[in-house]
């Protein structure tokens, strides 16, 4: 279930935040990395995922199935290549491998993310998709 699947009524129930995982994670200023590089949650768990970009650049946080990290980086090699999906500027390839992702975040500026987490524990990779960053750019949410 994700979080859209999810109704306000189950989330305004105060379980959800005594249960809820917080999480925030910073660009890191003119490096091309976030300053956390794992954390966990458990299965089927809330989460709410704040992303900061303090840098000079714009970044994203985009979330993905675990071992798809190569294809999606891929893709979005692909898109790079492609004048109409660099003015469209998001660079978030069409597939089911990902889960989760923020817009493209200006610099000084952040986005959180609500989402309820997989019911399949393992790792799940989170990546930046702006061109260039996802081979250095990641990370990896545990899934317990
Ligand atoms: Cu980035």
């Amino acid at each position: 279930m994700d979080y859209h699947s999810f109704s306000f009524a189950h989330c305004r129930h105060i379980w959800f935040y005594i249960l809820q995982k917080i999480i925030r994670i910073s660009a890191v200023k003119e490096r091309m990395l976030y300053d956390l590089k794992q954390f966990e949650v458990r299965a089927g768990q809330p989460v709410k995922l704040e992303f900061v970009n303090p840098d000079a650049i714009s970044h994203n946080l985009v979330i993905i199935r675990p071992g798809t990290e190569e294809s999606v980086g891929l893709e979005v090699n692909r898109m790079i290549a492609d004048p109409k999906q660099i003015e469209i500027g998001q660079y978030i390839p069409e597939t089911d491998a990902i889960l989760f992702h923020t817009e493209i975040v200006p610099p000084n500026s952040s986005e959180t993310l609500r989402f309820i987490a997989p019911k399949e524990p393992g790792n799940y990779p989170y990546i930046c998709t702006f061109p260039g960053h996802w081979t250095i750019m990641k990370g990896v949410m545990v899934v317990k």
